[in-house]
């Protein structure tokens, strides 16, 4: 293999898959020039990383939307309800991720522990598996004609089923991963076909490894790859399990008969001293994932032929490769306008390319072959770890006078008490989580601004324009606590980034969320600090405009950290603290310009847990402690409400409590209020402001179903608790829609409040 990449971007340099994907959804194109744009991507790749020198070039890395949904389709995964739609492949597939006026997408959630979405497979026991969906053999000889041999990459087996949930159908008890059976067939079938169209190597991923797991899964770890490995007709295969260490996984592999293994180094270098004691290696090739695949940094060359030096002799063949897919990052950081000498610090996809390159021939040929690239790596590597932009001694001595009182508020009751007076709210007062509809007028002006066409006064002037229209609504709708409607931010985290010391941002620099959708995550360089205020004019300019309580809204520490390219010099625990600090500072001068309530928002608190349960709890403190510290440096009588999107709270519903918010919003409606009683189980009693309906739909809730809501949720909480608000922001749905649903959730609340008295 000598060097490889595990995976690579799909999106786009230009992002050209969007364009052509939201282009053949709206049929401005067809399916043709949909197809045209997506082999051009996929040939463009495929030379890029030929012609950069790899060893083995990764092939089937290319999505029309999510590698899982892709499995789910070559398996025959498809439910009934999408076959059932009559369309063609590809609309049927589109309907799996999108969902049609009829029927709802699958379930979308994050993949790990990162900023990426996958589609969540429904398996049952009547899933028919069958080799159904040729793309991967097809696009293996698609490269083949290129003149280059792919080495198609695949969800492995039991990743794909560790991944799945049970269909509607399966009886209790049922888990997806009970087909594996059946799936390691269609699994054989495919990988002979790929043998017979020529290909050496399949690359399987089992990144579910790199999570506990149980001794059963385990087994059929063993198992599915003493199949798999035995089978007559087939390529080499290996198997890449990243994001964290394989643990037992690891020497189940490594004695099972696959050809080779990738591992992450990266974030888990001691998995390094376990590689030489596994004398299983030394018939099997090792691709060591020296080269971060998630995170934008130039890589340490030095370190990391010190860390191949050590695993020299323990396996059959040493190979360099990167920690994961680089789907995670950027193309391309040349065409960026960043300061020099950050970017000099700077790897996205195609330096990393480079990168591995590198070190494959320093292991090859000797480091002499390399010398010029290896001095320009070490340059930049001294000058990052010594450059004063680096470090910001007034944000580091304020980080050392931190007391434990600066992370504690008052009793609850004492805050409960004083906001009670400040307020005056009524019973079941009802909100919004934050951002009303972007309308195309408000984008349109950000844009105009970025590109010069109107100056800054006119921008404000019509944002200010927005403000007063969202704050006019909420007063006519008869909302208690307003918003300001957030229409001077695009994403939240790029928003605050561009005001704080120690991030950089990007302009090309978009990495693939989910489908067409991508973010363009800012670089955390450097200590943080907040040189100026960043909310509260938009703030206090939509208090001014009413007598009811407006709401500042800021981005928590962890999901900051979590949403952008962070800094891998110091614990991550220390970079929230600094986060915190220029939150806190932002939560304080918007209670000095008269604001009362003010929302921190840690909607990626779930994302950031350690796949490993033994590292979940030093994680949680650190979270938990930085939210503190950002919202606990007002009086009692500020209410400090907290957001949280998703609904698996299960492994964090401890620290949810421990936030110590006044409120907190949830999503709730999909799950028919259950989360409430979760949280009053581990003894949350604070103000709890369930989702009432889901605003990801376009669905307008009738009132009744929201009354129907309401009176679960007060079986769950007592009123004097219960806040009424939709699941999540508005940012994404239109101006009608919001205006009718948040009609029926007063309408709602109004007799709910009737049923109190
Ligand atoms: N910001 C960031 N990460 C996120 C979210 C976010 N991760 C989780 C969740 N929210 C992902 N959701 C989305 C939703 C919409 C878009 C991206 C991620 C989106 N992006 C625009 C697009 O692709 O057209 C670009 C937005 C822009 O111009 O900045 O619509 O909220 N960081
Ligand atoms: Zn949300």
């Amino acid at each position: 293999i000598g060097s490889t990449v595990l995976g690579y971007p799909r999106i786009g340099p230009n992002r050209e898959l969007k364009r052509a994907l939201e282009k053949y959804w709206s049929a401005e194109t067809d399916e043709a020039d949909l197809r045209d744009v997506a082999r051009k991507l996929r040939v463009d790749s495929w030379h890029a990383l030929h012609n950069a020198g790899l060893d083995s070039v990764p092939g089937n890395t290319f999505s029309y939307y999510d590698q899982v949904l892709d499995t789910a389709v070559t398996v025959g995964a498809v439910p009934h309800r999408y076959r059932e739609l009559g369309l063609n492949p590809l609309d049927t597939y589109f309907a799996m991720a999108r969902g049609v006026e009829s029927t709802p997408p699958l379930e979308m959630t994050k993949w790990f522990d990162t900023n990426y979405h996958y589609l969540v497979p429904e398996i049952g026991p009547d899933t028919a598996f069958s080799l159904s969906d040729r793309t991967a053999v097809e696009q293996f000889r698609e490269s083949a004609e290129l003149g280059i041999t792919t080495r198609p990459v695949l969800v492995g087996p039991l990743t794909f089923l560790l991944l799945s949930k049970p269909d509607d159908d399966a009886p209790d008890g049922f888990r997806p991963l009970d087909r594996i059976d059946d799936l390691v067939d269609v699994y054989a079938a495919l990988l002979a076909e790929l043998r017979r169209a020529g290909a050496e190597w399949v690359q399987l991923d089992e990144p579910a490894f790199a999570a506990d797991r149980t001794q059963a899964e385990l087994d059929a770890l063993r198992e599915t790859y003493r199949q798999l490995g035995g089978l007559s007709e087939r390529p080499k295969l290996l198997v890449a399990g990243y994001f964290g260490d394989l643990g037992d996984a690891l020497k189940i592999l490594i004695s099972s008969p696959v050809d080779g293994v990738a591992v992450d180094l990266v974030t888990d270098p001691a998995t390094v001293g376990a590689l030489p004691t596994l004398t299983g290696l030394l018939d099997k090739t090792l691709v060591a994932g020296l080269v971060d695949g998630r995170n934008i940094w130039r890589t340490d060359l030095d370190k990391a032929l010190a860390t191949a030096a050590k695993l020299l002799g323990s396996a059959g063949e040493l190979a360099v490769g990167t920690s994961c897919s680089l789907l995670h990052v950027p193309y391309d950081v040349e065409p960026e306008d960043i300061d020099p000498q950050v970017k000099s610090w700077l790897a996205f996809a195609t330096q990393k390319v480079r990168e591995v390159v590198t070190l494959g021939r320093a292991l090859r040929e000797g480091r002499d072959a390399v010398a010029t690239d290896l001095a320009v790596a070490r340059a930049a590597i001294t000058d990052r770890a010594t450059a004063d932009r680096v470090r910001d001694s007034d944000v580091r001595s304020r980080v050392a006078a931190l007391r434990p009182e600066n992370s504690r508020r008052a009793e609850y009751p004492v805050r409960r008490d004083a906001q009670a007076a400040a307020l005056a709210l009524p019973p079941l007062p009802t909100t919004t989580i934050g951002s009303f509809p972007q309308t195309t007028d408000v984008r349109k002006a950000r844009a105009q601004l970025r590109r010069g066409s109107i100056d800054e006064a006119t921008y404000r002037r019509r944002m200010r324009e927005e403000i007063e229209r969202v704050i006019r609504l909420q007063e006519d709708l008869g909302l208690d606590v307003l918003v300001h409607g957030e229409p001077e931010r695009g994403d939240m985290v790029q928003y605050f980034s561009e005001y704080l010391e120690g991030f950089a941002s990007t302009h090309h620099g978009w990495v693939q969320s989910y489908g067409s959708r991508c973010v363009r995550p800012p670089i955390l360089f450097g200590d943080v600090s907040r040189p100026e205020p960043m909310t509260v004019d938009w703030t206090t300019y939509a208090q001014g405009l009413t007598s009811k309580p407006v709401k500042g809204m800021l981005t928590g520490p962890v999901t900051i950290l979590a949403w952008s390219f962070v800094r891998d010099d110091q614990p991550l625990g220390d970079t929230a603290q600094q986060v915190a600090l220029a939150i806190r500072d932002e939560v304080r001068d918007l209670e000095a310009a008269g604001i009362r309530v003010v929302q921190v928002d840690e909607p990626a608190l779930r994302e950031l847990l350690p796949l490993r349960a033994a590292r979940q709890q030093e994680y949680l403190d650190w979270a938990v402690e930085s939210f503190r510290l950002a919202t606990s440096g007002v009086t009692d009588g500020t209410q400090i409400h907290t957001h949280l999107c998703y609904s698996e709270f299960g492994d964090v519903i401890d620290a949810i409590v421990a936030l110590d918010a006044d409120v907190t919003s949830i999503e709730a409606a999909r799950s028919r209020m259950e989360v409430l009683r979760d949280l009053s189980d581990v003894g949350y009693a604070k103000g709890i402001g369930p989702g009432v309906y889901d605003i990801h739909s376009p669905r307008v809730p009738e009132s009744s179903e929201i009354t129907e809501l309401l009176r679960a949720a007060l079986e769950a909480v007592p009123a004097e608790r219960l806040w009424v608000n939709p699941d999540c922001g508005l940012k994404t749905r239109g101006y009608t829609e919001v205006g009718h649903a948040l009609r029926n959730m007063l309408a709602a609340t109004t007799r709910a409040r009737a049923t109190l008295s």
